[in-house]
């Protein structure tokens, strides 16, 4: 069990319209998770927590596009309605945003690289982060290695994840346990 303290944080990771079934890369049953993140958004701030929602932010210029030269079809373009927050999903007031990948040339699965969150995190003298979000294989998996990396304790909400593809949702799952993460769900938490 975890017992939540004052030095926990809340990340959402990419729950973008972009990413949800109708979306334009999509995530299989992505919205299925909304309501349960709803619920830890609801805890955290209910405890006075801080919450931090990443975001998906490309130009549309940007190298990950496929017709660009990338992998993915275009997506979560800036400003566009497929990088609004999915609909049905409640961020509760004084979340922070995180824009990440809004530079054309660098590909940002983490929501560390080139943003703020680490030091807003440390403003707020938080040591532990409780991550969910999408796609499990990459944006999640990165934040949270990103998490380990600056010596976080990093909680995995596996009721509140999602991956592209089940396989490789698994895989990425093994390699976060490996990496030093904690995989746990709802029922864990003591509220
Ligand atoms: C993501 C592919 C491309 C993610 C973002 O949020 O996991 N995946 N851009
Ligand atoms: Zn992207």
């Amino acid at each position: 069990m975890v017992s939540l303290t004052g030095r926990d944080a809340l990340i959402v990771v990419d729950m973008q319209n972009d990413f949800m079934p109708n979306g334009r890369l999509p995530v299989p049953g992505a919205d299925r998770i909304i309501p349960s993140i709803n619920r830890y958004c609801n805890l955290f701030y209910s405890k006075g927590l801080p919450l931090f929602a990443t975001r998906d932010w490309h130009p549309e210029n940007h190298v990950s596009f496929d017709v660009n030269g990338g992998r993915w079809p275009v997506h979560c373009v800036q400003w566009s309605r497929g990088a609004d927050f999915a609909d049905g999903l409640e961020l509760p007031p004084d979340t922070f945003i995180i824009n990440k990948g809004d530079r054309p040339e660098l590909e940002a699965y983490s929501g560390f690289q080139g943003t703020v969150l680490d030091s807003l995190l440390k403003e707020r003298g938080v040591r532990r982060v409780f991550v969910c979000g999408v796609a499990t294989e990459f944006c999640v998996k990165n934040t949270c290695l990103g998490a380990l990396n600056l010596g976080y304790t990093v909680f995995v909400l596996k009721d509140g994840v999602k991956g592209l593809n089940r396989n490789s949702e698994e895989e990425a799952i093994k390699n976060l346990l490996q990496a030093g993460a904690v995989v746990i769900g709802s029922s864990d938490i003591v509220p």
